[in-house]
This record gives C-alpha cells, structure tokens and sequence, in this order.
C-alpha cells in the first residue's frame, strides 16, 4: 500500500512525502500494519518509515521523510500476509508549531498493490487494486488523519510475495 505525490498542483516544489503512521485493517478490525513493513522511496530529513506502523499516531518527532521531492517520491508498507484490506487510515506528520509542512500533502494519491519486488527507491509495484486520491485532505488547516474504506477487491491475479 503506497502514498505517493499525486502528479498534479504540489505546493511549492518542495513536496516530500512525510507522514506519522499508516494503519491498515482487514475485516475483523485488526491494524494488520504493525505487523508489516514500511519504507520510503529514499530518506532525509531525519525521517524513519518505521515510525509509520510503531502504533503512534501523534509524535511529531517519530515520521517518515522522502529525501526527494515530487511526483515520484512515495512512503509504503508492506503486509506480511494476504488481507483483506476494510480500511486506511493515514496520519499526516503534525508539527504543531510548523503547520505549514502539511501543504506540501495536499495532493496525494493512495494505490493498493497486489505485491512488490525490490525495496526503496527500487520497488517495483505491480497489480493495482484500489487507488484514491487525498486533495486537499490534508493542509495547514486540515491536520486530522484521514480514513478510507476500502471495497472488496476483485479481480486476478498472481499470488503476491509476502516477504517485505
Ligand atoms: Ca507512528
């Protein structure tokens, strides 16, 4: 499961992918993300993407951070088994006294993959299940995390690699 800069209006050039936690629930309301993997596409920033599945949702000094900018830079986590997936939930990195950094997540875009090969910047996605976008979901106003709920997933294919 992948948040990446979506590949329209960013803020300013500066769009990093920073974010606090990812939770993932399958259907019997479990946060199967803590028992996943996350990472980002590089690192900077003092950022860390195993903060996005520690099960703490608030700390402004435990996040993610991209070390590039733009459309193609990502955070994503890996579960460790086959889930149906109900729910997403993503927390944004919330600096209180520096609310202008969520500008740069105002346009996201959410992708459900079946599997991924490769790690990092050399992840390679494949089997696109579900995607949607957060516009102007989150911003120096707007520091709440947001939910998704997720449709039953349909469709074929191959069985997916479930080692991170
Ligand atoms: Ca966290």
């Amino acid at each position: 499961m992948k948040v990446k800069h979506n590949n329209g209006f960013s803020w300013d050039g500066s769009s990093f992918v920073h974010l606090n936690e990812i939770e993932i629930y399958d259907t019997n309301g479990q946060n199967v993300a803590l028992d996943g993997s996350c990472f980002s596409k590089d690192i900077g920033w003092d950022g860390d993407p195993n903060c996005l599945n520690d099960g703490v949702v608030s700390s402004p000094d435990c996040f993610s951070h991209t070390s590039d900018t733009g459309p193609d830079v990502y955070d994503y986590c890996v579960l460790s088994d086959i889930t149906d997936i109900e729910r997403i939930k993503i927390y944004p990195w919330v600096v209180p006294e520096s609310l202008w950094l969520l500008d740069r997540l105002i346009n996201l875009t959410v992708e459900v993959f079946a599997d991924v090969s490769g790690q990092g910047e050399d992840a390679i996605f494949t089997g696109l299940l579900y995607t949607y976008d957060l516009i102007n979901v989150f911003n120096s106003q707007s520091a709440d995390p947001h939910e998704e709920l997720v449709p039953p997933l349909q469709g074929i294919f191959d069985c997916p690699n479930t080692t991170p």
